[in-house]
């Protein structure tokens, strides 16, 4: 790193950190003190743990980790431990309440741009163009994205506002394109923020598969749940049937039938589902079965990210869909700058050099792939970030939804859950082989 590259990662982390806390600041800010502390469902944590437990991660990886600092108050760290104590028993702990937590995140937060104007950016991996402070702006917005599926799951009157996405002109290109077979670079070693899950760069054989240009949209999933596709076991995996048998879905999370139409509950407003949004709130099992449905698949991770990334006019590898420059609005749907997605095939600045949409930003896209390790993978710097969380039981998510932040997205960032979850903002599209 030269000085100056120093300096503008230095300014990327301050603005990163501060766009953080005020998004913080907003989903924490917009409801009264019983609505922080309650559980909104089993599933989450009371924002108000969310709130402490920011702090608390910034306090071990910049205050301590970084700087040496003593603890500030060494007796909460159990509390705000994710390993200790799963959500559903947080709302029974001694947690800060929402005036303390916020102090607290405050003086955390105070520190820690002293901090962050009198670390050098280079000699260890944590500081190594300042890698802990994108780190750690990268896990306060991972926990806004969480609040926002909390504010999603509360009951009541709404209380967040944004504008929906500009009007684009609807979407008439082919419904697929062919992705060219070949080796490409998967994961990443020069992305200065990239997690230790999207390291390290190798080169992965894909053989050459079709892909949706956009995702799935609610009118397309609506004719799967019309033919009946949750009433037909020959679309289901048998764990999928199992699933769909046990709790007695029939379509998306938070929709309801009413006559002829669906509605949805969007963060406190019910409204006929856009058939022309791409749907949102499936679980694993719900796009695997429409994809069978369908006569294709999910496409593999590896494909996810080929078509994310791969640009066959050069045979490099590039940090988005549309090339290295970072996300813009006209880019992508990202940063709850919108509170629900674009409709399929907006985004035309956003495309891949092939014409994929929307791989970037609007909703999680599920892919087939179990999350695992990279070839050469290392934990860094905490094993409970990625590495306890590999093998069978967490699918792959890919491209981030309209609740994440750029800092937290990119064409190599991998997410994961249960293949049961649709709780998260979760969508996807579909892929076949060419000799398919
Ligand atoms: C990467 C979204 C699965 O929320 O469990 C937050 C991110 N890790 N704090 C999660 C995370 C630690 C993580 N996901
Ligand atoms: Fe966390």
């Amino acid at each position: 790193e030269t000085g100056a590259d120093s300096e503008a990662f230095r300014r990327r982390a301050l603005t990163s950190l501060v766009a953080a806390r005020d998004r913080t600041a907003l989903l924490t800010g917009c409801v009264e003190e019983p609505d922080l502390t309650a559980q909104h469902s089993p599933l989450m944590s009371p924002l108000v743990w969310d709130l402490a437990h920011i702090g608390n991660q910034e306090e071990l990886w910049l205050l301590r980790a970084v700087a040496g600092q003593e603890a500030i108050r060494p007796e909460i760290d159990g509390l705000y431990d994710a390993f200790e104590h799963p959500r559903a028993e947080r709302p029974s702990l001694p947690l800060l309440p929402p005036e303390e937590a916020r102090r607290y995140a405050a003086e955390v937060r105070g520190r820690a741009l002293d901090v962050l104007a009198g670390t050098a950016f280079h000699g260890t991996r944590l500081t190594e163009a300042g890698f802990a402070f994108g780190m750690v702006a990268q896990h306060e917005q991972q926990h806004d994205e969480t609040m926002l599926i909390t504010h999603q799951l509360r009951k009541g009157p709404p209380v967040l506002h944004a504008p929906d996405p500009e009007p684009m002109p609807l979407f008439t290109g082919p419904a697929e394109v062919l992705v060219p077979g070949g080796p490409f670079t998967m994961g990443t070693s020069g992305e200065p923020w990239a997690l230790d899950n999207e390291r390290p760069a190798h080169r992965r054989e894909v053989a050459p598969f079709w892909i949706d240009t956009t995702p799935v949209t609610n009118a397309a999933y609506q004719a799967f749940i019309e033919d009946g596709g949750y009433d037909d076991p020959r679309w289901w995996t048998p764990d999928g049937w199992a699933h769909v048998r046990r709790t007695s879905i029939t379509a998306p999370l938070f929709w309801r039938r009413d006559g002829r139409q669906w509605l949805r509950r969007r963060f406190g407003v019910t409204e006929v589902v856009p058939p022309d949004e791409p749907v949102l709130h499936v679980c694993w099992y719900e796009a695997d079965a429409y994809a069978r449905w369908a006569g294709r698949r999910l496409p593999t991770e590896a494909e996810w990210e080929k078509a994310a990334r791969h640009d066959p006019a050069t045979g490099r590898s590039t940090r988005y869909p549309w090339g290295d420059a970072d996300p813009g609005p006209e880019h992508a749907n990202l940063g709850q700058r919108h509170l629900r997605p674009a409709p399929a095939g907006s985004y035309p600045e956003g495309a891949s050099p092939l014409g994929v949409r929307q791989l970037i930003g609007d909703v999680w896209e599920w892919t087939a792939s179990d999350f695992l390790p990279y070839p050469g993978f290392t934990a860094f710097p905490y094993k409970e970030y990625s590495e306890v969380f590999f093998g069978p039981e967490h699918k792959v998510l890919r491209g981030g939804s309209f609740a994440v932040d750029q800092v937290a997205c990119r064409g190599t960032f991998r997410n994961w859950d249960y293949p049961i979850r649709r709780q998260i903002f979760s969508g996807f599209r579909t892929a076949r082989s060419q000799d398919a």
